[in-house]
């Protein structure tokens, strides 16, 4: 037990003498530590010694580029310490929880780092978030700190960082890469930086749930955990020097952060290039400048590249890898990629509470076109089991759970949801159905989980229900997935308006949503009126029936003419 669950002092001497940083997390059994620990999956590195490592070994190699940027590995490192230097002379130290919503440049990386150096847990938030999701995650991890962007893609968050400072009251400081307004600029003077604390068993980062309750969750990933996660990826993967990693995906999600992402090409000794316009002009033209190797994609966009392959001229025979993840990829679909660029096509089912599945680089066709994979490591333990808990036969469809070496054992500073997101030893229900195939490779069939995965954005029904419900004009409400042929699934909210109150439509309830500062992918698609919401024997309301509903509707049909209720 190396950070005390429960512990309500931030930073406090353990028996061992170790000093924890970050209470409310839940450690993995002694034993299974020490079975991780003997196995060489967690090797007691951390972050912020690995980055050293790596800029002693090669420090002129190029570690990042971004457009004309090129940043070599002793130059992140000095990037880093030069934000460590400003942070720490802003009082910021170890155990402090920060914010992060940057997009993918380097200062990403610097700032990252610079976290590590100072035994600061960064939470990485998305690019994509907004007041209610930033709000939410300063208060649950009590930052000091929250570091922007000035304007990224048209949003200036600025603005949402002004608002923040207001209603996140332990936030102390706004650090702005770029034009700082009325905020701190990360650029500029600091102070030495004291020795961190140099525990592997403590919270790395704190990394955002894809979510299924009102409000996202918090995951934390230790250095031994997160540091086993890259580089276990990295080998899987087959990464090395020559590895040429694009980050089309925002790096603050664990796919490409880790999966194996810009750090298992780090870790690698390669390059990695931060991109954030995945349209496959930009994209390929940078892939063929750069001799880009490997890259990772959700099914829409590697079906979109697929496509622009017929008339793109860009030479892309560099490419190795194309990982494809985060949301279900159908075999036509996989087909198609696999035609497009030839035998280079992984599948990946992960999470980013911790289980990696991929499919071998070199996996049969069969398997690489309708599998999502292996899991990643050899303690990775997986039940696939029924309602009750109990196993199902070998290849039949079920609930998966799964613990392991790099697979959470409880969300940040959630001990009620905790309670029934893990069975009572410790496996993690992932809400996903999945079935094994006798090679060990699963196949995902569906979920349980009231979730909606748009393209591999993943929005909590819950949360978007309880953000609706503050319509005055709205008595009652239920979200869930449509088919989409390019994004798999869109969201369709069924809306029963108060008496007498005309419920919102599509237009007026998307402008209420985007005003309570909701992430704009997870304001519904649809919006459909009932007079009541379906309801099963025990009361609850149906969600399999309106599923049902919004499947019909969605192919043409209308609410009242399909008889509901
Ligand atoms: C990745 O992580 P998250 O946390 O955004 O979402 C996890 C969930 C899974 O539980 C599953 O429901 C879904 O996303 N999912 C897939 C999938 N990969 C993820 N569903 C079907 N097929 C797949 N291949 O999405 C993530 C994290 C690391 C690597 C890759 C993806």
């Amino acid at each position: 037990n190396t950070f005390g669950a429960g512990n309500k002092s931030p930073a406090r001497t353990s028996q061992k003498g170790w000093i924890h940083v970050l209470d409310g997390c839940t450690p993995w059994p002694d034993e299974l530590a020490a079975r991780y620990r003997a196995s060489g999956h967690w090797r007691g590195e951390t972050f912020d010694r690995l980055l050293r490592a790596w800029a002693r070994a090669h420090p002129h190699r190029t570690a990042l580029v971004h457009r004309e940027r090129r940043l070599s590995y002793a130059g992140l490192e000095a990037a880093a310490d030069r934000v460590a230097r400003r942070l720490a002379g802003l009082g910021i130290a170890a155990g402090d929880r920060v914010v992060l919503q940057l997009p993918n440049i380097p200062e990403f990386f610097a700032v990252f780092f610079a976290l590590q150096r100072l035994g600061a847990v960064p939470v990485l938030a998305l690019p994509l978030h907004r007041r209610s999701e930033i709000v939410h995650l300063c208060r649950l991890s009590e930052a000091v700190a929250y570091v922007v962007p000035d304007v990224h893609q048209g949003f200036d968050h600025r603005e949402l960082a002004a608002e923040a400072l207001k209603e996140a009251p332990g936030l102390r400081h706004v650090l702005v890469v770029g034009d700082p307004g009325p905020h701190t600029p990360l650029d500029g003077p600091g102070t030495d930086v004291p020795a961190g604390p140099d525990d592997p068993s403590d919270v790395a980062l704190l990394l955002v749930s894809g979510g299924t309750t009102g409000l996202p969750k918090l995951i934390p990933r230790t250095h031994d955990d997160y540091a086993y996660n890259v580089r276990a990826s990295a080998e899987t993967c087959r990464f090395g020097p020559d590895t040429v990693y694009l980050a089309a995906l925002p790096v603050a999600h664990n796919f490409a952060l880790g999966c194996p992402g810009v750090l298992g090409a780090l870790h690698a000794g390669g390059t990695a290039v931060l991109t954030d316009e995945p349209d496959p002009d930009a994209a390929f033209a940078l892939m063929e400048r750069e001799r880009v190797t490997a890259t990772a994609l959700v099914p829409p966009t590697a079906r979109i590249w697929a496509a622009a392959t017929e008339w793109a001229e860009a030479d892309l025979t560099a490419l190795r890898l194309l990982q494809v993840g985060g949301a279900r990829l159908l075999p036509e679909h996989a087909q198609q990629v696999r035609d497009a660029f030839g035998p280079v096509l992984q599948q990946v089912f992960g999470m980013a509470e911790g289980l990696l599945n991929y499919t071998e680089p070199d996996a049969p066709q069969d398997v690489v076109l309708h599998t999502q994979g292996r899991p990643l490591s050899l303690d990775d333990e997986i039940r696939v089991v029924d309602e009750h808990d109990r196993d199902v036969p070998p290849g039949t469809t079920g609930r998966l759970l799964t613990r392991g070496p790099y697979t959470l054992r409880g969300y940040y500073r959630a001990d009620e949801h905790n309670a029934t997101a893990f069975t009572a030893d410790g496996y993690y229900r992932t809400g996903d159905l999945v079935r094994r195939t006798p090679t060990g490779h699963l196949v995902v069939e569906g979920r349980v989980k009231e979730q909606i995965n748009r393209g591999g954005d993943k929005v909590a029904a819950a949360e978007v229900e309880e953000q609706l419900a503050h319509h005055p004009a709205v008595l009652d409400t239920a979200v869930v997935p449509v088919p989409d042929d390019l994004l798999g699934e869109r969201t369709c909210a069924f809306v029963v308006p108060r008496p007498g109150a005309t419920a919102p439509g599509r237009n007026e309830a998307a402008a209420f949503l985007r005003e309570r500062g909701l992430a704009p992918y997870k304001v519904p698609d649809r919006i459909e009126t009932l007079d009541a919401l379906p309801v099963t024997a025990v009361g609850k309301t149906d969600k399999k029936a309106l599923t049902e509903l919004a499947r019909k509707l969605a192919a043409g049909g209308s609410a009242r003419k399909e008889g509901n209720p």
